[in-house]
C-alpha cells in the first residue's frame, strides 16, 4: 500500500512537472538562426514645415557613435549639421569603431513624407541623423536604439557651430535655402564653438522611424 502511494505521488509530481516545462516562457538570445537578415526602416518626416536634409544612418555596435551631447562634435558633423550635406560625416563613421555598416540618405525628406531603406542586421544598434533645412545648425538624431522592430522618433540637437536665428528665417537668418547656393555661406559661425546641447527651438518630434523585420528567402519558401 505504501509503495503504491509512493509510485502515485512520483506520477503526480511526473505530471506537474512536465506542464511546468511546457509553460515556460521560451526566452532565446541571440540566437542568430532567428534573427532576420534584414530590415527595412521608414524614415518619417512628421514636421509641418521643417524638410530633412539628406542624411546618414549607421548600425553600430558600440553605443553613442552619433551622440555628442555635452562634448563638441566632430568637424565632419558641421556640413550635415549645417547644410545638410552627409557625405563628410558618413566618411568619419566609417572609420570609427564597433560601426558595422554605414547608409547614406541622398536627397531630403520633405515635410509629411517618407522614405525607405534596408539595412542588413550587422550590429546591435542603429542610429541615424538628418539637418532640419529652416534651421542654422538642427539636426535630429536617432540615438543608438536596439535593431529591432519598433517606431522610434528622433530627438533635436543645436549642433553648436553657428548662431540660430529664427526657424525658417531662409538665407537672411543664415539657414540654407534649396536652389540659392549663395546661402550655403551664410550664417554667423558660433566661435569658439559650443557644445552639442537639446535644441531650444526645434522642441517637436520632426524625425520618426519604423524598423520592420524583412523576411529572409528561406522564411519566404516555407
Ligand atoms: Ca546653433
Ligand atoms: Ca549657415
Ligand atoms: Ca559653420
Amino acid at each position: 500500500m505504501k509503495k503504491v502511494l509512493g509510485i502515485g505521488i512520483v506520477i503526480i509530481l511526473a505530471i506537474i512537472a512536465f506542464f511546468a516545462l511546457r509553460n515556460d516562457p521560451v526566452v532565446i538570445i541571440d540566437d542568430p538562426e532567428n534573427e532576420p537578415a534584414s530590415y527595412s526602416v521608414v524614415v518619417r518626416n512628421l514636421s509641418g514645415s521643417q524638410p530633412l536634409s539628406p542624411g546618414v544612418f549607421v548600425v553600430h555596435d558600440d553605443s553613442g557613435v552619433l551622440d555628442f551631447e555635452g562634448r563638441l562634435s566632430p568637424v565632419e558633423f558641421e556640413p550635415l549639421a549645417e547644410i545638410g550635406v552627409a557625405g563628410d560625416l558618413a566618411g568619419w563613421l566609417a572609420t570609427q569603431s564597433g560601426v558595422r555598416s554605414v547608409y547614406l540618405i541622398d536627397s531630403p525628406i520633405l515635410p509629411g513624407q517618407e522614405r525607405t531603406f534596408i539595412v542588413e542586421n550587422t550590429g546591435r544598434y542603429l542610429s541615424g541623423t538628418m539637418m532640419a533645412v529652416a534651421s542654422n545648425d538642427g539636426y535630429a538624431l536617432i540615438n543608438s536604439i536596439d535593431l529591432e522592430e519598433g517606431i522610434f522618433q528622433a530627438r533635436n540637437y543645436d549642433n553648436g557651430t553657428e548662431e540660430n536665428s529664427a526657424l525658417g528665417s531662409g538665407a537672411a537668418g543664415g539657414q540654407p535655402v534649396p536652389g540659392q547656393p549663395e546661402s550655403i555661406d551664410m550664417g554667423t559661425a558660433t566661435n569658439p564653438q559650443a557644445t552639442v546641447r537639446v535644441h531650444d527651438q526645434l522642441t517637436e518630434v520632426i524625425l520618426e522611424i519604423e524598423i520592420t523585420a524583412v523576411a529572409s528567402p528561406d522564411e519566404e519558401l516555407n
